[in-house]
């Protein structure tokens, strides 16, 4: 059972018990229509007495709801669910502060339950007049894992230019693939509010929005890398969109930033409907960039949110904040933090609750920046002049960094580097606490549930920690061999972990076969 299941469960446990006290207290006139006018937090404030005492008093009187954040996104939220409409993970790394994990129970002794298709998902694909074939899931290809209708549904973007969208207890397709014109790389996201909608990338030059409430996967719209002006390097689309307030957000590797209106809604035969309108594009360089990195700024990270700053970096390397306060309203968002980390930021910006980010850089241009702030730097963006609060350095060999998107968990920084180290890091100072050594390149993200790592290595083997002492080095509980280098991000939820690898298939691991009844 999930949390938010048995919070259902709590919640109906207690609800029960206050109608039972109502109705012995004589209160018998409209204990229905009390009830009902109850939110539901007023029956977890309002403590029920074990054994009712008589009173004249009517039934408690409900405790205001908290005031709603007034913002975007709040930022105590950094480590929660994606908000409280759809229970799972809804995209790259969970939310818009990408700190969500997934939810337990995290399997002890798993094995592969079952694995999608029954053969290699493989396509070819070009840059320039070099032609490579590509199979299975790869960087960032972590899958969207969440409830519907009573149904748990999982959803990817593969090297066989597909969007999957499987049955996550059988691995059997729900609706035929989409195939889009190109390897998809990035993560899927789902709508947060509930639209049966799936938004993918792909490197056919397209951000793809695909409704599946008509049996089949229909493409309901679709954004060009050149319905902008001017763009710099690619057109290939990596980075998971964060849709909130019907809003949605997303750099391309055109090295702009989009925010698309996205007018959601049904039809008479209510079915889902879109009817999009890119309401703001800016480019994510400037001169001083591209003086010094010159045209390759493509935007391939995932874009944050925290409080009302919009949040992401570039291959050149540059970390900038847009400020989106007045969107809604109509103000032209605004640049509002500017910092260089020196080399490419693949990685996604990780913001913790206290605002912090964290940056994980490459290591490929050699530069004396990249010595100086290193590859992992925790930056205080109330300190846009001097944001530094810590560094963690990783350029032993020329081509060195980070490549995976770091968690944040308790006071430790987990990353790993594309040489193969795995390190925890104290939050507060930045010192090494602990450190790992796997077969690199390590470009899966770490995934931290209940006080268990979930890391994937480049020889296929997925192994998990135990991080519930966070000072020592993390001792290993279990690992699986499922073949193939894993540059994928596992998903972990209810028992189960989800993920894709270099070798060509989907898996689903648990610790028992997951039967197909009902
Ligand atoms: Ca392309
Ligand atoms: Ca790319
Ligand atoms: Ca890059």
């Amino acid at each position: 059972m999930t949390v938010a299941k048995r919070m259902a469960v709590v919640l109906a446990i207690i609800a029960a018990l206050v109608i039972a006290l109502a109705v012995s207290a004589g209160d018998t006139d409209e204990p229905e229509q009390a009830q009902a006018a109850l939110p539901p937090t007023a029956t977890v404030a309002t403590p029920v007495p074990a054994i009712p005492e008589p009173t004249t008093e009517p039934t408690p009187v409900p405790t205001p709801a908290p005031t709603p954040y007034a913002g975007w996104v709040d930022p105590a939220t950094s480590g929660q669910p994606f908000g409280d409409t759809v229970e799972g993970i809804l995209t790259f790394r969970g939310s818009a502060t990408r700190s969500y994990y997934g939810a337990g129970p995290v399997p002890v002794a798993p094995q592969i339950v079952w694995s999608f298709p029954d053969t290699s998902m493989c396509s070819e694909s070009s840059v320039g007049s070099e032609t490579t074939t590509w199979c299975g899931t790869g960087w960032t290809g972590q899958p969207s894992v969440w409830e519907r209708d009573g149904q748990t549904l999982v959803s990817f973007g593969a090297y066989d230019r597909a969007v999957h969208l499987l049955d996550a207890d059988t691995g059997d397709r729900i609706v035929d693939d989409f195939v889009s014109g190109d390897i998809i790389k990035g993560s899927v996201s789902v709508d947060p509010d509930g639209f049966p909608l799936i938004y993918s990338g792909s490197r056919d030059n397209f951000l793809h929005i695909l409704s599946y409430d008509q049996g089949e996967f229909v493409e309901l719209w679709r954004l060009d890398a050149y319905a902008v002006s001017p763009t710099l390097w690619n057109d290939d689309w990596d980075g998971s969109p964060l849709i909130i307030d019907d809003y949605l957000f997303e750099g391309g590797e055109n090295s702009n930033i989009h925010i698309v209106k996205l007018n959601r809604g049904y039809d008479a035969d209510g079915k889902v409907t879109v009817d999009p309108e890119l309401v703001f594009y800016a480019p994510g360089w400037d001169a001083e960039l591209t003086a010094i990195h010159g045209s390759n700024v493509s935007i391939e990270n995932s874009v944050a949110i925290s409080g009302n700053t919009l949040w992401f970096a570039n291959s050149g390397g540059l970390v900038q904040g847009w400020d989106i306060t007045g969107l809604k309203e109509g103000v032209t968002p605004e640049r509002i933090f500017r910092w260089w980390s020196g080399d490419d930021v693949d990685a996604s910006l990780v913001i913790d609750d206290e605002g912090f980010i964290y940056v994980a850089a490459e290591y490929e241009k050699s530069r004396q920046r990249s010595l100086d702030v290193g590859q992992l730097i925790k930056l205080d963006p109330t300190k846009p002049d001097d944001p530094v609060v810590w560094s963690f350095f990783d350029h032993g060999t020329s081509i060195a960094g980070i490549w995976a998107t770091p968690a944040v968990y308790k006071d430790v920084v987990v990353t790993s580097t594309d040489g193969g180290r795995v390190v925890g890091l104290d939050r507060a100072t930045g010192e090494i606490r602990w450190e790992k050594r796997l077969p690199g390149p390590v470009w899966s993200s770490q995934v931290v549930v209940d006080d268990v790592l979930i890391q994937g290595d480049c020889a296929g083997v997925l192994h998990a920690y135990d991080l519930s002492d966070t000072t020592i080095d993390p001792p290993e509980l279990w690992s699986v061999n499922i073949g193939g280098c894993i540059e994928s991000t596992p998903a972990v939820w209810d028992g189960v972990i989800y993920v894709g690898t270099r070798g060509g298939r989907f898996h689903a691991i648990a610790d028992v076969p997951i039967t197909s009844e009902q």
